[in-house]
């Protein structure tokens, strides 16, 4: 989840319009499943979530606002705790606004790592990083400079993912992430795509993994990005292409090498191209949309105040993916909400998955963001080549949110699950606005369970 909301009252402080104009309106009620879903789990947290992660019987998540309270968190045996208020274990409190917590490849330390990205533009929270740390012992490791720790002068980038390859074909796995260094939602003052080095040690405040900026030519990472091998053009062999979901600058890039060892060293080989330019890129995916066993990418665009947030597919229809136009813009729905206050944008992340286990396409569920809801996209035919979809909501966070909300409803990035394995997909739901995790389960036409 990209996080402006928290900075809404800042915003609608600025006199770009009167604040008197805007209504403040009643928080209205919530709507806890439609369209054939139901809230079956609510469990009830002392902050607000906004990034999970399952695994195992374990639920991580990461909470993080304006002010103090930035931490990540861990449930054991979580499903048990539906209905219930737990106690949450306080894993990490030096990550400030932590962001997406990620599975580390076993082949990096040993089973049961994970990641953590962290840091966002506000002042005390732009010194973010990057760090990992064992799920059974808690020993953490730094792996970028950032986050306060000793490792001398460097500049406040933040962080959101990370994303494990072998960059430099030495055989072990090296760091991928995107940073930014911004002080408000406007065009960043650094932003970069780059890798760290593995050296065959953990980074210490001595000897930090070596950076490697990637020089492809546009270069406008910041947030989101995703990663996927295609098939080198001419040849069979297959490469690692970045897509960047560029917030900032508004474009979609993908990004590759030149180099026929896919060896990432050769900056002078790193290549780019601008697929599309159709909004505040969010997240992005290479993901099999529609079934027939070639990856498109999914993506999501941010609202603004003069402009609808959006859902696109992008589907390769020739071998050379490095052409920006044998990339095909589907428009899955183009009507999220947009906001006067713009501190409020919708969507933001989504989810995919089949309804029931069997069915031959998938569904795709989106986080309304600052909208409080979350949608459901369901394609309208199993055949491969129709890209269209019935929209409808299946759950909101308060059914009164309009255009001029002051006040907005956050939900945070979702996760499509089967959690009571009876074969029908649920939705686990941070519901940053209520302090709750929830899980929506699908319940027939008419909702009676
Ligand atoms: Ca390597
Ligand atoms: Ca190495
Ligand atoms: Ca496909
Ligand atoms: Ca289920």
């Amino acid at each position: 989840m990209l996080k402006f909301s928290a900075l809404a009252a800042l915003v609608a402080a600025v006199p770009s319009y009167k604040t008197s104009e805007i209504k403040s309106t009643e928080r209205g009620v919530e709507v806890p499943g439609e369209n054939g879903w139901t809230v079956t789990c609510r469990i009830e947290l002392d902050n607000p979530p906004a990034f999970s992660l399952i695994d195992g019987d374990d639920l991580f998540y990461t909470t993080f606002a304006i002010g103090p309270g930035d931490a990540v968190y861990r449930i054991k045996n979580w499903i048990s705790q539906c209905g219930a208020k737990p106690v949450a274990e306080k894993l990490f409190t030096e990550f400030p606004w932590p962001n997406a917590i990620q599975p580390v490849p076993e082949a990096l330390y040993g089973p049961r790592w994970f990641s953590v990205s962290s840091g966002f533009f506000p002042n005390s929270k732009n010194d973010g990083c990057v760090a990992v740390f064992n799920a059974d012992t808690l020993e953490m490791h730094y792996m970028t400079p950032g986050c306060k720790h000793l490792q001398g002068e460097h500049p406040s980038f933040f962080y959101h993912k990370v994303e494990w390859h072998d960059m430099d074909q030495d055989g072990d796995l090296d760091m991928l992430t995107a940073r930014c260094l911004n002080d408000g939602p406007i065009t960043p003052i650094n932003q970069t795509l780059l890798w760290f080095e593995n050296d065959g040690s953990f980074p210490s405040n001595i000897k930090l993994w070596k950076e490697h900026e990637i020089a492809a030519g546009n270069n406008t990472a910041d947030v989101f990005f995703d990663t996927t091998y295609l098939t080198r053009p001419g040849t069979t062999k297959e490469q690692l292409v970045i897509a960047v979901s560029g917030f900032y600058s508004q474009q979609l890039e993908l990004i590759w090498t030149e180099d026929a060892d896919d060896d990432w060293l050769y900056v002078s080989k790193h290549r780019s191209i601008i697929v599309d330019d159709a909004g505040w890129y969010f997240e992005v995916e290479f993901h099999d949309v529609n079934g027939d066993g070639k990856k498109e990418m999914l993506t999501t665009t941010w609202s603004r105040s003069d402009e609808n947030g959006a859902l696109y597919t992008y589907s390769l229809n020739s071998a050379d993916w490095r052409n920006p136009d044998s990339w095909f813009r589907h428009d899955i729905y183009t009507r999220f909400p947009r906001f006067l206050n713009a501190g409020f944008g919708s969507p933001g992340g989504f989810a995919t998955g089949t309804k029931k286990s069997g069915e031959k396409r998938e569904t795709i569920w989106v986080s309304g963001d600052d909208d409080g809801q979350v949608y459901q996209h369901t394609p309208l035919s199993d055949l491969a080549q129709n890209w269209r979809y019935e929209t409808v909501p299946i759950y909101k966070t308060d059914d009164d949110l309009g255009f001029a909300t002051l006040t907005g409803a956050t939900i945070g990035q979702i996760q499509a699950i089967d959690y009571n394995k009876d074969g029908s997909t649920d939705i686990l739901i941070p519901n940053y606005t209520r302090n709750e995790m929830i899980i929506l389960e699908q319940c027939g036409i008419n909702c009676e369970i």
